[in-house]
């Protein structure tokens, strides 16, 4: 398992990703056993399309962190910022990171694709977690997995960021999908 980022005790760090407001702030408070660290400050467009998010007043500028137990392992989220001018942030926060969530909005599903390659690229095995919102209309999980080009491995989960039950049932499935991808190594004799 991976070391605790902090040298506390040994858990798992994985990442939060998706585009901008689609609720990884809210996700994670949701479910963090400590404060949750948040960086938030004062939205302003910066470049990006900010329209279909009218009554948003913060966006995370660093970071999201907050900390949970999950069966017994701690787990540690990470949350990426959404504006693409804190995208440098990424390399960052991915490092030492052993899987993901990208938190989809199927209203603006083409706003997915940036953070999906990049979790590829790093070969982290990730989980699709859908944030339902009330004008989301209706996709089957076949519809998404078309839509975004999932490999049949990757496990789609539907999510309300705001409820701590629903947001631990996502991480255990992540952590079991985490602990499936890992090959097992070859006992020492
Ligand atoms: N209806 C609904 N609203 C949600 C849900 N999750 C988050 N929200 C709202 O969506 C808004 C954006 O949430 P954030 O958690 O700030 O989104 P974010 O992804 O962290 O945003 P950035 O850091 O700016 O990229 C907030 O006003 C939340 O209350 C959800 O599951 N359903
Ligand atoms: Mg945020």
């Amino acid at each position: 398992m991976a070391r605790a980022p902090t040298g506390g005790p040994p858990g798992l760090k994985i990442v939060l990703t998706g585009p901008l407001g689609v609720g990884k702030t809210t996700l994670v408070a949701a479910v963090s056993e400590i404060v949750p660290l948040t960086t938030e400050a004062r939205m302003s467009a910066g470049g990006d399309d900010i329209s279909h998010r009218p009554g948003k007043v913060t966006t995370t500028v660093a970071m999201d962190f907050g900390r949970l137990d999950v069966n017994g392992v701690t787990v540690y989220v990470f949350g990426t910022p959404g504006q693409q001018r804190f995208w440098f942030m990424w390399d960052a926060i991915v490092q030492g990171a052993v899987g993901a969530v990208v938190l989809v909005d199927t209203r603006r599903l083409e706003y997915s694709f940036r953070h999906l390659d990049y979790i590829e690229n790093r070969r982290l095995p990730f989980v699709v977690a859908v944030n339902r919102f009330p004008d989301s209309g209706t996709y089957t999980t076949d519809d998404l997995r078309e839509a975004l080009s999932l490999p049949g491995e990757v496990p789609v989960v539907e999510v309300d960021a705001r409820d701590e039950h629903s947001v631990r049932r996502l991480l255990i499935a992540l952590v079991e999908h985490v602990i499936a991808s890992t090959p097992i190594p070859a006992s020492v004799s």
